[in-house]
Parts: structure tokens; C-alpha cells; sequence
């Protein structure tokens, strides 16, 4: 029984940078979900296709899973395999498409944003090659919702999503998985697992905090399970719709339990936290925090160490606001280097083309070419495996890196809940000065160039301009602003610091110290407290 559901547009159904993203009772509203996912099947068509189907286990997600299934089966689509309770990390989500080389998925999801009725619930869809969709599509699923007057639905009732196995639902074929062993089964073709057996069996301690996210079940089987590392090394780990009020953005802001235990006397040897929809990654050694864009950078520099890619990268990739640690290492390795605008979509071409094997962002994601997502158990994992050949510390492989490739003193500031007027008028000025700065000095500096970053794609040729306002400096400092595109209120400033330190001295300097005239600068030429009302940020990682 497939209805025809009269509907009419609903206004702001635009994706940002990871998907639409809105408050979970904007969602739940009448006909919302209905909407994009109607506009998700216009655009990338349904009839006989295959999608896989997940989310982060947030508030709403099991609902909006059986919405999903019935509008996919009144839309034709042949098969959908859905994670077990209707839960898939983004990354398992990314292999699943990859491996039974679907048409697509849909992940239900809002990554770092807090869950629950009153929080944040998101949708986005990934192609063939399991990565997000680019620019051009998810603008043509904006388009659609503009003009959208109907949506397919069947009636019908729930399918069991609890039990793995294959299922009907009308004429199409439902299969549920579990949502874990695929994804493990990937991660031990890239790593050595018995040399990672044999590092915890040795006595190496670990804390991974899945902060009441996806993530919990696999590190559970992945690294006590099969790697032998202590029971309870893993921390939050039952997914939880409200991530038990947890913010689960790993950073040190709200990992702040995981950070107080590695600065702590017993800290272990190495600890690690991950997002809601387990993309993102934070790594902290005993003592010591590294910064996502030297994770990128050492993991780039060390990544031949683990079997997956033991015959060296094709090249790396950061986003723009991504600090320079991973160029020093590409250039140093005589390899590719590439610089994309903020979003995972970006990197899409570059690794199917084969040009890059790593890809990094400065907010805590970091990826490869086994899947189109961020994965952050995924660069666990690789940290492990180095540490595993190295047998060094966190501490020493860092201060050997900086040593060698200097130091990129790197830190974001947000400034987060801005009246979106209010940024927009800062930003607007700001982009206005941009023509006048080159040759000016500000606390010392000169700078050498200013612009809004664009950037052409080198497979397709396609243009995405106005990424991000970027002073850059004589001496290698460098500014980048821009506003948010994942935020569900207000407007939320990300202000990127950057100052490089060739050494061998000042390589230990306190990061917010180092960066402190960088810091002056940034307020001074966007005249931030001028326009915002703020002097501090809200959140420093
Ligand atoms: C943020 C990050 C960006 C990341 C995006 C999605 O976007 O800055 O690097 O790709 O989140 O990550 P924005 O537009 O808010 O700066 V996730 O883990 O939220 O899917
Ligand atoms: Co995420």
C-alpha cells in the first residue's frame, strides 16, 4: 500500500558542510524528514538501487530509520542494508556502500552536536564511493525541497531492526547487519594485529573514551576483544540516544575526563576519545596532548610502518584551516600535497583518483583511502601500530618529529552562539579589508597575503569559492577565519592560529604562549570584540 503524501516546501532544508543538521524537534515536525528524504530519492533516483541505511544512535534515530525504510520501499529502491538497531558509525557506514558496492547510503546523524529531544539530529547522504555527497548534488537536494508538493510513502509496520538478518518490507529486501564486524574485519587488513596483541599483552595501557557514543562497540571488540587490551579500557561505552549528556566532540574541552586522567599521576600509556558518529578522533599520549594537524603529520611520516601502507602514500590532503605540519612531511617524503576547503566531501576525488592515500582536518578527523569518511578508530589504530614498531612514547615521537620537520604551533578558538547578523557583518567587513593588507605590520609581522580561500577541484574542475578569509604572514604565521556550517543555533566563529617554529629552540613552548601576537593580530584586523560583543573564546583546542 504506497500513499502519495500532499506536502509543501519547508524553508532551510540546505546541507552544510557535513549534511542538514537541525534541532531534533525541527526534525520530528510534520512532514520535515519526510521532505529531504523524498528530495534524497528525486535527485539520486531509488527504483531498483541498493542504499545502506545507519546513524549514531542519537534521539530520534530508530524512527526516523523506519520513515526512512518505508519511503525508500514506496520510492522502488530494491535493498537496504541497515545497521542493527539502526546504528552505524560513519566510517562502517562509508566501508558497508563500499563493500556491497550499493548506490549510495543514508547516514542519520549530526556527528559532534549533543543529542536528545531538545538537541541536534542530522541526515546526509553518501554516494557509490561511500563518501559524502559533493556540492553539486546536495544542492540539487536543496533545490528539490523548494519545490517538492508529494512523498511516497508505504504503509506499513516497523521492521524488526533488532534482530540481524533479511526481512521484507513490501517489494523491497531489508537486511539487517552487524554493524561491527565488517568494519573490524577492514581494519585487520591495514593493521598488524598481532604486534598489537602482543603491545598490550606486554603490559601497554590504553583509555579509549567512546563518550556514550556509536563508537563504544566497536573499540569494545576491537581493541579488548580482539587486541587483548584491559577490560574497561574502553569508557562510555554503551551508545546512549542523549550520550548520557555528554558532548561527544572529542576535544579537550569536553573530553575532559580522558584529558584529566592522561595529565594525571597513573595516566596510561596512551588515550584516545571519538565523536558521536565516530569519525573524528582525539589522541593524548602519557603528559601530552597532540594536536589534530600533528597527528596528521606524524601519522603521515609513520603511516609506512603499518601494513596497509607499507608501500608508502600516493600523497596527503588537509583542509585550509589544517595547520602546514603535513606539507613539511609530504615535501619531505617527495609526495603529493593537496589543500581542500573544510568538509570531508572535498576529499572524495583526490582519493579516488589515487592522488592521496592520507587526509587530515584540524578538527580532529583524520582518514585514509580505505574508506570516503574520517575514521577516527581508524587513526587510533594506525597510532597504535606505530607505537607498537617505534616503542617509544607519545612524548619522544612527538619532540623526534618537531626536531626534524620544526614545530607548526597550531590552536582553533571558537566563538560559539554569535548572532548570525552580528558574524556575518564582521566577516563581511573583514573580507573587505582583504586588498589592503598585504605589506602592512601588525604586532611585528608583515603580512604577505590575504584572501577568501577558493578552490578547484583537480579531477572534476569544480569551483567552491568564499572557504575561509586567510592572512598569511612573512615569518610562516598565518590566520584563517570562518563560520561554522554545521552549527544548529546562532552562528559559531572558528578562528584558525598558526606560527612555525623551524628549532632547535622554542620547540616547547606553551601553544597559546607561542601564538599569543598571532592571537592580537586575529582580533585586531577582524575587530572581533568590536563586531561580536566577545574578547574570549568559548571553546580553545
Ligand atoms: C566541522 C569541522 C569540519 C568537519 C565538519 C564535519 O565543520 O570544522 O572540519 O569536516 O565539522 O565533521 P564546521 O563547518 O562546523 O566548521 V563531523 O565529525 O561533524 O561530521
Ligand atoms: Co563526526
Amino acid at each position: 500500500m504506497i500513499t502519495t503524501v500532499p506536502t509543501q516546501p519547508i524553508a532551510g532544508q540546505k546541507p552544510g558542510t557535513s549534511g542538514l543538521r537541525k534541532k531534533t524537534p525541527v526534525f520530528i515536525g510534520r512532514h520535515y524528514l519526510e521532505n529531504f528524504t523524498q528530495a534524497i530519492f528525486d535527485v539520486v533516483g531509488a527504483k531498483g538501487k541498493t542504499f545502506v541505511l545507519g546513524g549514531d544512535g542519537r534521539y530520534f534515530n530508530d524512527r526516523a530509520a523506519q520513515v526512512i525504510l518505508r519511503m525508500a520501499a514506496a520510492n522502488g529502491a530494491a535493498r537496504v542494508i541497515v545497521g542493527q538497531g539502526a546504528n552505524l558509525s560513519t566510517p562502517a557506514a562509508s566501508h558497508l556502500i563500499r563493500l556491497n558496492k550499493t548506490d549510495g547510503g543514508i547516514i542519520m546523524s549530526a556527528s559532534h552536536n549533543p543529542g536528545g529531544p531538545e538537541e541536534d539530529f542530522g541526515v546526509k547522504f553518501n554516494m557509490p564511493n561511500g563518501g559524502p555527497a559533493p556540492e553539486s548534488v546536495t544542492e540539487a537536494m536543496f533545490r528539490r525541497t523548494e519545490e517538492i508538493t508529494e512523498y511516497q510513502m508505504l504503509e506499513a509496520q516497523d521492521v524488526d531492526l533488532a534482530t540481524v538478518g533479511r526481512q521484507t518490507l513490501g517489494g523491497m529486501i531489508v537486511d539487517v547487519v552487524d554493524p561491527v564486524s565488517d568494519y573490524a574485519a577492514l581494519m585487520e587488513t591495514l593493521f598488524d594485529f598481532p604486534a598489537l596483541r602482543a603491545l598490550f599483552a606486554g603490559g601497554f595501557r590504553m583509555r579509549m573514551d567512546a563518550m556514550c557514543a556509536v563508537t563504544g562497540p566497536y573499540a569494545v571488540e576491537i581493541l579488548e576483544n580482539r587486541l587483548g587490551a584491559a577490560q574497561g579500557t574502553v569508557t562510555h561505552a554503551t551508545p546512549l540516544p542523549d550520550f548520557g549528556g555528554m558532548h561527544p566532540d572529542p576535544n579537550p574541552t569536553w573530553a575532559h575526563e580522558l584529558m584529566a586522567e592522561m595529565m594525571g599521576p597513573d595516566a596510561p600509556d596512551f588515550g584516545a576519545a571519538s565523536d558521536g558518529d565516530g569519525d573524528r578522533n582525539m589522541v593524548v599520549g602519557r603528559g601530552i596532548y597532540v594536536s589534530p594537524s600533528d597527528s596528521l603529520a606524524v601519522l603521515a611520516a609513520n603511516a609506512h610502518l603499518a601494513p596497509g601502507y607499507a608501500r608508502g602514500l600516493a600523497g596527503v590532503a588537509r583542509s585550509m584551516p589544517t595547520s602546514a605540519a603535513a606539507d613539511r612531511v609530504a615535501d619531505a617524503l617527495g609526495i603529493a600535497k593537496f589543500e581542500t576547503p573544510t568538509g570531508w566531501k572535498f576529499f572524495g576525488n583526490l582519493l579516488d583518483d589515487g592522488k592521496v592515500t592520507l587526509c587530515g582536518e584540524e578538527s580532529f578527523g583524520t582518514g585514509s583511502d580505505h574508506v570516503r569518511e574520517k575514521d577516527g578508530l581508524w587513526a587510533i589504530l594506525l597510532w597504535l601500530n606505530i607505537l607498537a614498531v617505534r616503542k617509544q612514547s607519545v612524548a619522544d615521537i612527538l619532540a623526534e618529529h618537531w626536531a626534524k620537520y620544526g614545530r607548526n604551533y597550531y590552536s582553533r578558538h571558537d566563538f560559539e552562539a554569535i548572532a548570525t547578523d552580528k558574524a556575518d557583518a564582521m566577516i563581511t567587513a573583514l573580507r573587505a579589508t582583504l586588498p589592503g593588507l598585504p605589506g602592512q605590520q601588525i604586532e611585528g609581522m608583515t603580512i604577505t597575503a590575504a584572501d577568501d580561500f577558493a578552490y578547484t577541484d583537480p579531477v572534476d574542475g569544480s569551483v567552491s569559492a568564499k572557504q575561509g578569509v586567510r592572512i598569511l604572514f612573512a615569518d610562516g604565521s598565518r590566520i584563517v577565519m570562518r563560520l561554522s556550517g554545521t552549527g544548529t543555533e546562532g552562528a559559531t566563529l572558528r578562528v584558525y592560529l598558526e606560527r612555525y617554529a623551524a628549532g632547535p629552540d622554542g620547540l616547547d613552548l606553551d601553544p597559546q604562549e607561542a601564538l599569543a601576537p598571532v592571537i592580537r593580530a586575529a582580533h585586531s584586523l577582524a575587530r572581533l570584540t568590536e563586531f561580536t560583543g566577545r574578547d574570549a573564546p568559548d571553546v580553545v583546542t
